[in-house]
């Protein structure tokens, strides 16, 4: 980010020192300034002197540079001629060191190797501010400056499985020019003439699908894992392959068959589901998503987690979740959740606030995401579900988790 932007951060405490004396004697052209921004020292060059009044605003955000400089805290004074007298580098830190946090740990660090230099830096003049004028989104969250009410600290945070980059997007699965997130039910459709085997997996086999993704991300990520899907080429992995991979995993993980009109009890209230004659499956049952898995692969204790202990408020398992998918998705873990029956969940299409599927139930799906944005309170979830790549509303899977949902994490340690 440091390069991306100009900078120069603390960290890089190899050159540190001769970064200093550069920004000492080779930035005092017109304009030219080092502020303290979101990653570190950096010097920007302004389009015009920094004045209260002359209305330039460099980074065309529609603050001025001026806006984006912290007048509030009376670090800035005036001399007797009206000229702005720009408070130094360690009098920023004095006054507004717990602001600059990323700053502290670094300085530290240099502190340790370079304290003969540290005069230079402590006595640096440096415009205090509140945002970065150069850039209009000085924190790089995707709000710019003149609405974010944090410009310098980021309130987007992502937690992503970590081969999530173009060409390699969690398990990629290749098919004469088309590119699949993951496998996809859908490829039973009359399947082989449509045979009773088949049938079953295109309408109930979300759940060993979804075990199928986990175990070929295992192996696409994790040397412990290699050759757990017996996939012939698991750096390119072709949707014939992939078709042949889940039938050998519906042995394990097998969708069951169900009566087309079966009745259910629920809360004292029966139930009469009436299933489409044609579909007689119930899908993948919980116990056996978890069974299978551990039976195919010793290696994997699978937890089915219950987040609604004791009827607990909505807040906290909001939070639970949330830190249960965190935890494991940076250990490169993807977690999988089920939507029960009755449940009702709307996915989008990546990245977008475009419909994809609604009225969903009765499904289950790999997590490969979660971004929260304190901004609007909003969590979002990066799902892979029929061989594509679309997002859930978090409050909305909780809400509408269905009867029989649940949370599936899987311990590889
Ligand atoms: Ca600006
Ligand atoms: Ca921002
Ligand atoms: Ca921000």
């Amino acid at each position: 980010m440091a390069t991306s932007t100009g900078g120069e951060l603390f960290y890089d405490t190899t050159n540190f020192a001769n970064d200093v004396i550069n920004h000492m004697y080779s930035n005092n052209g017109a304009n030219y300034y080092d502020i303290i921004s979101a990653t570190g020292l950096k010097n920007i060059h302004l389009n015009g002197k920094l004045t209260r009044s002359n209305g330039i605003d460099t980074d065309g955000d529609g603050l001025t540079d001026w806006d984006e400089t912290d007048t509030e805290s009376g670090l800035i004074t005036w001399d007797q001629s009206g000229n702005i007298v720009l408070p130094t580098f360690a009098k920023c830190i004095e006054t507004e060191g717990d602001k600059y946090f990323y700053v502290k740990s670094d300085l530290d660090g240099f502190i340790n190797g370079y304290a003969n230099y540290l005069h230079y830096l402590y006595n640096k003049r440096i415009p205090p501010i509140k945002s970065d004028p150069t850039n209009p989104d000085s924190d790089g969250d995707g709000y710019n400056d003149n609405v974010d009410p944090r410009p310098l600290i980021s309130d987007v945070t992502k937690y992503s499985l970590s081969n999530s980059n173009a060409d390699t997007d969690f398990v990629t699965i290749y098919d004469h020019g088309n590119k699949y997130y993951g496998g996809d039910q859908g490829w039973f459709d009359n399947k082989d003439n449509n045979k009773d085997y088949n049938n079953l997996i295109w309408h109930g086999g979300c759940g060993t699908v979804a075990a199928c993704n986990v175990l070929a991300y295992l192996e696409l990520t994790n040397p412990r894992f290699a050759g757990v899907t017996n996939l012939p080429n698991i750096g390119h992995i072709t949707k014939d392959d992939y078709i042949k991979y889940i039938e050998r995993m519906a042995n394990y993980i097998p969708p069951i068959t169900a009566l087309p009109v079966i009745p259910i009890t629920i809360g004292g209230n029966t139930y009469i589901i009436n299933l489409p004659s044609e579909n007689g499956t119930w899908g993948v049952w919980p116990d056996e998503f978890i069974s299978g898995i551990e039976k195919y692969c010793p290696k994997i204790n699978v937890n089915c987690v219950n987040i609604n202990d004791g009827g607990r408020e909505f807040s906290y398992r909001r939070k639970y979740f949330s830190k249960l998918v965190a935890e494991n998705l940076s250990h490169n873990v993807p977690v999988t959740i089920c939507t029960g029956l009755f449940g009702n969940n709307t996915y989008y299409y990546y990245g977008t606030n475009v419909v994809y599927k609604k009225e969903v139930s009765a499904h289950w799906v790999d997590i490969t995401e979660l971004k929260t944005d304190n901004i609007t309170g909003k969590s979002t979830l990066t799902i892979s579900t029929w061989g594509q790549k679309v997002n859930l509303d978090l409050d909305e899977y909780l809400m509408n988790q269905g009867v029989g949902g649940g949370i599936y994490e899987f311990d590889i340690t």
